[in-house]
């Protein structure tokens, strides 16, 4: 569990339902030309929060059926029902999921013996490794260095996907805890993250930006700063111009321009509109020839 992870984007028809070999090309694509090391599955990226949780076993099953053992693969199961994150997390291990994942539970203000229950409690009866999911902008869930290493007290917790632009909290964890998987979440953030001494990345862009992501963590691991800044500087253009122009819709174009039936977004999230459909064409062709 090491290295690239796309945090997969989910294909949709214009009526909403899940496009299931649009979905298998996603899967086919981020292996094949983005040539990732694995894939984080329904992730924010993947709208996992807009799903059933059969749609969310459906995702599960179509994306392991395309990569098979070709990728790692890690599986996000949290949810704010704890019946589901457990039926999910048994489901996803069964089709041979080799991770688990769960977002910190959002919305009501848990306290932390209340967080910890909650991932206590997803696996104990699941025999799979577990990462952290922390994304405190989304979630408004921040944890500090001391509840981090209360958590790891569980051996099933094997790590974290950090998603929060705190290097000084990251340094801390990687010092703390040398023994446990950090995957950084930020993208554009990934050389300062990786300087860190981090384990790997799950990401949106690795979608259609896998592979300069992959020479990102190679540059700075043969410890060539200048051709790692070169390559973080390449990726923030490129990022800059998604986030302008809408991420998941502009993600989805830039596929649909390599020939990838990527669908569209869940409502309530739009459809783009033709600025944001031409500007995703030019988006493909500047940055990803
Ligand atoms: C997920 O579960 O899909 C992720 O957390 C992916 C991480 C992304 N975070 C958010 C908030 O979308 O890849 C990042 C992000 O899209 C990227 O860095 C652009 O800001």
């Amino acid at each position: 569990m090491k290295g690239v992870f796309t945090a997969l984007i989910n294909s949709f028809d214009e009526k909403g339902n899940i496009n299931e070999q649009g979905l298998r090309e996603i899967v086919r694509y981020n292996i094949d030309v983005s040539q990732v090391d694995g894939l984080y599955v329904n992730g924010s990226t993947g709208e996992n929060f807009m799903l059933s949780p059969e749609e969310k076993k459906k995702v599960f099953e179509i994306v392991k059926d395309e990569a098979g053992e070709e990728v790692e693969l890690i599986a996000q199961v949290g949810a704010l029902n704890i019946f589901e994150a457990k039926e999910l997390a048994a489901y996803a291990t069964d089709l041979g999921y080799g991770a688990l994942s769960a977002v910190t539970p959002f919305y009501y203000k848990f306290d932390f013996e209340e967080i910890k229950d909650y991932y206590n409690s997803i696996l104990e009866d699941v025999d799979n490794q577990m990462l952290i999911y922390s994304i405190p902008a989304l979630t408004g869930v921040n944890m500090d260095l001391k509840q981090f290493g209360e958590l790891f007290e569980n051996e099933k917790i094997t790590g974290v996907k950090f998603t929060a632009p705190d290097f000084f909290l990251l340094e801390r964890l990687r010092h703390a805890y040398p023994e446990k998987l950090i995957f950084s979440g930020f993208d554009e953030m990934l050389l300062p993250a990786s300087v860190l001494g981090i384990d790997g990345a799950i990401g949106s862009t690795f979608n259609v930006n896998g592979r300069k992501a992959k020479d990102i963590l190679k540059a700075v691991h043969s410890g060539d700063l200048n051709e790692a800044r070169k390559l973080q500087k390449e990726s923030n253009d490129l990022i800059t111009a998604i986030l302008g122009n809408g991420l998941y819709q502009t993600i989805k174009e830039v596929l649909k321009d390599k020939g990838v039936d990527a669908g569209y977004c869940r409502q309530p999230m739009k459809k783009p509109n033709d600025e944001q459909v031409s500007g995703a064409k030019e988006i493909s062709r500047t940055f990803l020839n």
